[in-house]
This record gives C-alpha cells, sequence and structure tokens, in this order.
C-alpha cells in the first residue's frame, strides 16, 4: 500500500472556486473516474472524478472551501495490484478491453481535465432520475450537459411496455431503414408466447447436446411394408412414431430424462407418466403439444395421435392444457431436411431429442459394400441433472431400439 495525492485538475477558467458538494466520505474505497467534489462557479459547475483507485485516507477540504488548480483534494491508499482479492486474469481482460478504443460509440466529450460539466439544476434533474451525470454524452460545447441530454440518456436505458418501464436490453446503433426499403409486421402470438420461454431455457439451462447417427435400415424396411391384416391395405406411419415409440423405451430406462427439477429447493420431480411432447410446424408459429401416455400405444396408435394432435395444432382447435405436463419432447426435422442441430429443451422438461432427415451411406460390412438407411439425431440435456456418460447411453439406447434388432424392442 502506498498513499497517493488527489489534487484539483487544471479546470480551465476556474479559480478559487467553491465547492458546493463532497461526494465521499473518509475510508470510502474509490475506483478511478468516480466524483469526488462538486465545485462551483458563477457560470457553471463541475464534478471532479478520481485519477486513481483506492481508499481514501483522509480528505483535506469540505463544502465550503474555494479552491484552485493544485490544491490538495484527498489522499487515497493505492491498493498494490497482487493484494486485490479479484482473480488477476478478469482485470487483464478488462485492461485489455479498455484499451481498445470503441469503434462505434463516439467518445464523451469532457473538458480538458476529465471533469464533465452540467450546471447543478441539471445534475439534480439527472440524481433524482437516478442518472450518472458523468455517463451523459453532453451535446454543448466542450461536453456540458443539459437536461435534454439527461432525458434523452434516461430513454435510452429504459423501454416502456403497457405502462411498465424495464431497463432496455440492447439498442440497435442504426435502424433498419437507414440501409434499405423495410416492411414492419406485428409479431404472431404463438411467436410471442414461445420467445421468452426459448429465451428462458437457452439462458438458465446448461445445455449440452450429444449427436449420433441410428442404422435404420431395417426398421425402414419394415416400415415402408406395414399392410392392414383385415383390409389389405397399407398402413402409413412415419418414422416419428418409431422414434417416439423408442424414446419411451428409453425414459423408462433413464429416470433422469423424465424428470424435472427445481434448482432453488434442490427438488427432483420424477415423473411415472410418459407423455411425450413433439414440436409441430404450424402456419402460426411452432407448438409442442403432448402425446399422452405413449407406453400404452402401439406403432399404428401414435402415428394416428400424433396425425390427429398436429391437424388440432395447425387448426388452433387444441387445448391449451395439452401444452404442459410433459416427459421430454421430440423435434422431428426429418420431413424437411437436415442433419444435426441444437434442439433447445422445453422447460421444466429436461431434454429433448431432435431428429434430422435419414440418408443412404455405403459401407463395408463383413467385406461387402452395402448401402444402409442412417438416421441422424441430436440430444440436448440439461448438464444439472443429466451428465455426459448419461446421455451418450441414452443415444446408445435408442440405437438399440430403432436398430437392426428393432422389431425386439418396439411393441409394434
Ligand atoms: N427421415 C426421412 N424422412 C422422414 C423423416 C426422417 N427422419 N421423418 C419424416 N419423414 C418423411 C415421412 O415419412 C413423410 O414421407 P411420406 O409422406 O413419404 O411418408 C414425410 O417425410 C413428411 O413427414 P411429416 O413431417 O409430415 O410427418 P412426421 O410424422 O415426420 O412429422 C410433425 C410430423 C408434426 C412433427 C411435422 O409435420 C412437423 O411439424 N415437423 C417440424 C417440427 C419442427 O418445426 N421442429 C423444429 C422445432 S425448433 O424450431
Amino acid at each position: 500500500m502506498s498513499s497517493k495525492d488527489i489534487l484539483v485538475p487544471n479546470i480551465g477558467d476556474f479559480k478559487d472556486v467553491e465547492v458546493i458538494e463532497v461526494l465521499v466520505k473518509d475510508g470510502q474505497k474509490i475506483k478511478k473516474n468516480d466524483s469526488l467534489i462538486t465545485i462551483e462557479s458563477d457560470k457553471s459547475s463541475v464534478e471532479v472524478p478520481s485519477t486513481s483507485d483506492g481508499i481514501i485516507e483522509k480528505i483535506n477540504i469540505k463544502i465550503g472551501d474555494k479552491v484552485s488548480e493544485g490544491d490538495l483534494i484527498l489522499t487515497v491508499n493505492v491498493e498494490s495490484k497482487i493484494d486485490v482479492k479479484e482473480k488477476p486474469v478478469q482485470k487483464n481482460k478488462i485492461k485489455e478491453v479498455s484499451k481498445k478504443p470503441d469503434p462505434v460509440s463516439p467518445p464523451v466529450t469532457q473538458s480538458t481535465s476529465g471533469v464533465k460539466l452540467a450546471s447543478p439544476k441539471v445534475r439534480k434533474f439527472a440524481r433524482e432520475l437516478g442518472a450518472n451525470v458523468t455517463q451523459i454524452q453532453g451535446s454543448q460545447r466542450s461536453g456540458r450537459v443539459t437536461e435534454d441530454d439527461v432525458k434523452k440518456f434516461v430513454k435510452s436505458q429504459v423501454s416502456v411496455s403497457q405502462g411498465k418501464v424495464e431497463p432496455k436490453k440492447y439498442k440497435d446503433e442504426y435502424s433498419h431503414e437507414e440501409f434499405g426499403e423495410i416492411e414492419i409486421k406485428e409479431m404472431p402470438r404463438v411467436k410471442k408466447l414461445s420467445g421468452p420461454q426459448l429465451v428462458r431455457s437457452w439462458t438458465e439451462i446448461p445445455h449440452v447436446t450429444q449427436h449420433d447417427e441410428i442404422d435404420i435400415t431395417e426398421m425402414e424396411q419394415f416400415r415402408t411394408s406395414l399392410f392392414d391384416h383385415f383390409t389389405g391395405e397399407k398402413i402409413s406411419v412415419t418414422p416419428l412414431a418409431f422414434i417416439t415409440r423408442a424414446v419411451v423405451n428409453a425414459l423408462k430406462d433413464f429416470p433422469n430424462f423424465n424428470c424435472s427439477i427445481d434448482p432453488v429447493q434442490n427438488k427432483i420431480f420424477y415423473k411415472k407418466y410418459y407423455h411425450v411432447g413433439f414440436a409441430v410446424d404450424t402456419p402460426h408459429g411452432l407448438m409442442v403439444p403432448k402425446l399422452r401416455d405413449v407406453d400404452q400405444m402401439n406403432i399404428k396408435e401414435i402415428g394416428d395421435e400424433l396425425r390427429r394432435v398436429s391437424r388440432e395444432c395447425r387448426d388452433l382447435k387444441i387445448n391449451k392444457k395439452e401444452f404442459f405436463g410433459g416427459s421430454m419432447t421430440i423435434s422431428s426435422l426429418g420431413g424437411i431436411g437436415g442433419t444435426f442441430f441444437t434442439p433447445i429443451i422445453n422447460p421444466p422438461e429436461v431434454a429433448i431429442l431432435g431428429v434430422g432427415k435419414s440418408f443412404d451411406r455405403l459401407l463395408k460390412i463383413k467385406g461387402q459394400i452395402v448401402s444402409r438407411k442412417i438416421l441422424p439425431i441430436s440430444l440436448s440435456y440439461d448438464h444439472r441433472i443429466i451428465d455426459g456418460a448419461e446421455g451418450v447411453r441414452f443415444c446408445v439406447h435408442l440405437n438399440e431400439s430403432l436398430g437392426k434388432d428393432f422389431a425386439f424392442k418396439l411393441a409394434v
């Protein structure tokens, strides 16, 4: 620790000006650029910032004193860098960042000494609105801050929605129309409702996504050869019905995938039912209804239910309660295309299976080149409850259910 004096800087034509505010106390920990005192002449008032980090040892001036350049304001105990109990890595990071000039935001204009110019009235106004005048860009000469600047600053920090004032999350530097013609539409209701749920999931759940490939050659031969014994008609079921059934089999062996957690109370809720959610692409937006008690259905019944429930979603005839109370979700994009992706967990569930479009691959098996049908899958899970080994075992289980021995594993 060493002591350092902080003096009144060069404040232009200010001489013998009155101290009207002392903004710090003895023993207070301060940072460089924290405001220390406010001085006022007959022209205006300025806040004098600290030129150093440290702990205040002694304040040398009081309200009513007259000060000029070079007068001692206070003495600080400067902390040695090794003594600081913050992570040194972080400190370096912050330093590096602050060295780089911000390419988009113009520097805040200040008087040559680094003090911020504003009248006492404006300072009071800013304080009443909870704004720090040193952060406000002044629009007047030498960066003087006006009441209008304060208002603009406060407006840029918050958004008002349905009478509620909320801190603004981000602000675009330029508006879209500055770059060409645009069209503005209302966000569809379903997207408005699902947006916050997706943000919650993405920001609160530590996602891990495990990708895998399943050889479904035999399953596909079986699926495409299904027909009704009584009518002789072909039974049309998509791979999703088989995958749903395989997921239920895996859920039975891996109960951690069929649970919800309450991280506040440290409780795990294990579900004894098997209600599988599936993502449905509708003209109104994405919906995730549940198929109830899938463990009690055969493949054809699952296929029929998938069709019925997705039709209800597209026709907006589905009951709201059907979007809740799921075990785990399947997001199948296989009917459209694509291979691997990172599906976002649908809380309070803890896992979701993404399914891509199956494709043919030539493989060398027992010395022969053969064509096999491969299904790409992507399993996202909540790492707070499921660890990597369990995640990959779940995929292996799916592999066994849908792989070449599938017929023995799935009740058809
Ligand atoms: N690989 C190859 N082909 C597949 C396949 C796969 N993984 N999955 C489906 N197919 C085939 C089907 O067999 C069907 O072909 P046929 O008509 O010849 O039988 C065709 O693709 C269309 O299937 P489908 O998509 O209509 O039916 P489905 O049971 O596979 O899926 C549903 C139903 C509701 C999930 C689907 O219609 C849907 O909405 N998918 C989008 C889900 C989505 O948006 N997920 C993303 C969520 S995150 O934004």
